[in-house]
């Protein structure tokens, strides 16, 4: 097991492996059976770009050559920061063939996060396209190398700009040169991390979550399984992959187990969505809330035929019962409920759950040796049917963050339950129904915001005396973020500290909604922030300009 980690207790992974969740697999296997399974059926669609099994697979040999041939090597992390472009597929499986660890950054991240990314992981490369959305991500790997000298290449896929930066296109080696770099029999072993996944958190900091192969390719087989998928299916992806909902609920790569298709798009919009669905005849595809409301609103006035797409999931933060009623009638396909986490633990409502499941739940979990406890604040099991804080352990849920010791002792149970900080209740049949949040995080529509890393950055602007960030309800994002400050040595204004977070790098998402100014916080009778009466003054004064200072 890579340092920093921890691995399942011998017993547990005794169970998991006979009751054959575990099966023994690396990514760099899977591929290469599916490759021989599915040889020229297309497995990616990005743009007019159709690549095969087959020659997915060949691309990640010769790009696994190229990575060995720069120097990087087995268990070394490298943070991949790229959109749905094709080069995400060779990029993960080449890293995952020589045994390197992807770290998954989304497209958002900015300075802040990623310099955090590298320098907590050591990381030895760092990939990114040119440009994206218009943001030229050269720029930002400029100011990253030089904040983390120990980086050693940054890998553009495009244009690589500069001399100092390496060409991805440049790194895949020709055929014949690939036998002199490494062969299959020196891979990883099943039982080794393959990735570090990024988790919303609740911290200073975000936190890295180690996958193994074996648990994640269970994870990929319960769900290709339960969302039926085969051959025939054709997943679209609009979130960004490296988001473990699009990246494995089935998403891109349960797709790909089950040897379907791939349609990379890269944006989430009716406009680019939907032409999509028609002219790649899209069975299914994943959505976060806001974007299915979107869509419900555009499917009306929209001509293209989306009569293929049997099912539409939707997850990462919780969906209105009175959109889920409409989407069945609306788009004219099943909608499926799921709500995971990277950390582990999938649930989803089954595609032949009657209406009052799909539509009032979000699922049950996707494995039977999935361990589910709802707690009260003293971790005592609460009474059927009550709200409980939801605790979990299982055959792909982690024991402990990365590196991340004195955390992983708060955020795990002594038997090694994670605590979701999710509340939740479970129906007579076993489904949860989410009911809210006991850990301080904001979900913004799916993307989640920790309040105590924005907090932090407010706290180093030099007019700011304290800070805390609470969430605010939302029609369209479900939550948005509210800042309250209270303000010591001068004026300053929400513009003003907006401005200020965003100079420090952070990802635009995490960027306050709105700002308060307040003398004095209220508090709770032990003298904490109380963040309730805080999201309360947040609701109250929602239209109003938010200076509570006298
Ligand atoms: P992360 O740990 O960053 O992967 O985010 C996982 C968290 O997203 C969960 O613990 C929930 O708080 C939230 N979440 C994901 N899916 C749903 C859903 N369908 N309904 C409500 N909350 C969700
Ligand atoms: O929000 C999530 O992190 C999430 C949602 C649905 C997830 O990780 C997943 C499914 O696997």
């Amino acid at each position: 097991m890579l340092a920093g980690c921890k691995a399942w207790p011998e017993e547990f992974a005794a169970r998991y492996r006979e009751a054959g969740c575990w099966q023994g697999e690396t990514f760099g296997e899977l591929l290469r059976k599916r490759a021989a399974a599915f040889g020229e059926r297309v497995a990616v669609v990005c743009g007019d770009k159709h690549i095969s099994y087959a020659e997915l697979d060949n691309r990640v040999d010769r790009l696994a050559a190229g990575f060995l041939k720069l120097g990087i090597k087995a268990q070394e992390r490298v943070i991949v920061q790229l959109p749905n472009i094709a080069s995400f597929f060779d990029t993960i499986f080449a890293l995952f063939r020589i045994g390197a660890l992807p770290v998954f950054a989304l497209p958002v991240h900015r300075r802040n996060e990623i310099v955090y990314l590298c320098g907590f992981s050591e990381a030895a490369a760092y990939i990114i396209p040119d440009m994206d959305s218009g943001f030229d991500y050269r720029d930002l790997a400029a100011q990253v190398q030089a904040s983390v000298p120990s980086l050693r290449h940054v890998i553009v896929a495009g244009d690589p700009g500069q001399e100092t930066f390496v060409s991805l296109d440049d790194l895949y080696l020709d055929d014949s040169e690939c036998s002199s770099y490494g062969s299959d029999a020196e891979g990883p072993e099943p039982g080794d991390v393959a990735f570090l996944q990024l988790s919303g958190g609740t911290t200073g900091l975000p936190k890295l979550i180690p996958r193994t192969h074996d648990d994640y390719i269970y994870s990929l087989r319960m769900s290709a399984e339960i969302c039926s998928l085969d051959k025939d299916s054709v997943y679209l992806a609009v979130l960004p992959v490296a988001h473990n909902f699009p990246l494995s609920s089935p998403g891109v790569l349960g797709t790909l187990y089950a040897g379907g298709r791939v349609v990379l798009a890269r944006s989430g919009s009716p406009e680019t969505a939907f032409p999509l669905i028609a002219s790649e005849y899209v069975t299914i595809a994943a959505v976060v809330p806001p974007l299915a409301l979107i869509w419900l609103e555009a499917a009306p006035t929209r001509s293209e035929d989306l009569s293929n797409l049997q099912v539409l999931q939707v997850g990462g933060a919780k969906f209105s019962a009175e959109a889920a009623k409409r989407v069945q009638m609306v788009l004219g396909c099943k909608l499926q409920q799921v709500y995971g986490m990277a950390e582990g633990l999938v649930n989803y409502t089954r595609l032949d759950d009657p209406e009052d499941i799909t539509v009032f739940t979000q699922g049950r979990p996707m494995s039977p040796y999935d361990e589910v406890r709802l707690v009260d604040e003293d971790d005592v099991e609460v009474a059927p049917g009550e709200v409980g804080e939801l605790l979990t352990r299982g055959p792909y849920t982690i024991r402990g963050y990365y590196k991340a010791d004195k955390h992983n002792e708060k955020a795990f149970t002594t038997d090694g339950f994670y605590r979701t900080g999710d509340l939740a209740s479970l129906t007579p049949s076993g489904y949860l129904v989410i009911e809210g949040r006991s850990k301080d995080q904001i979900n913004r529509g799916g993307d989640k915001i920790a309040a105590e890393e924005v907090e932090n950055h407010l706290l180093a602007h030099p007019s700011v005396h304290d800070a805390a960030v609470v969430a605010m309800p939302d029609e369209y994002l479900g939550e948005r973020s509210c800042a309250f400050v209270i303000v010591h040595n001068g004026a300053v204004s929400g513009n003003e500290l907006k401005m200020f977070l965003r100079n420090r790098g952070l990802a635009a998402y995490k960027i306050p909604d709105r700002v308060g100014f307040m003398d004095s916080f209220p508090h709770t009778g032990v003298g904490k922030v109380s963040k309730k009466q805080l999201r309360e003054l947040a609701v109250q004064n929602q239209d109003a300009r938010l200076n509570l200072s006298k």
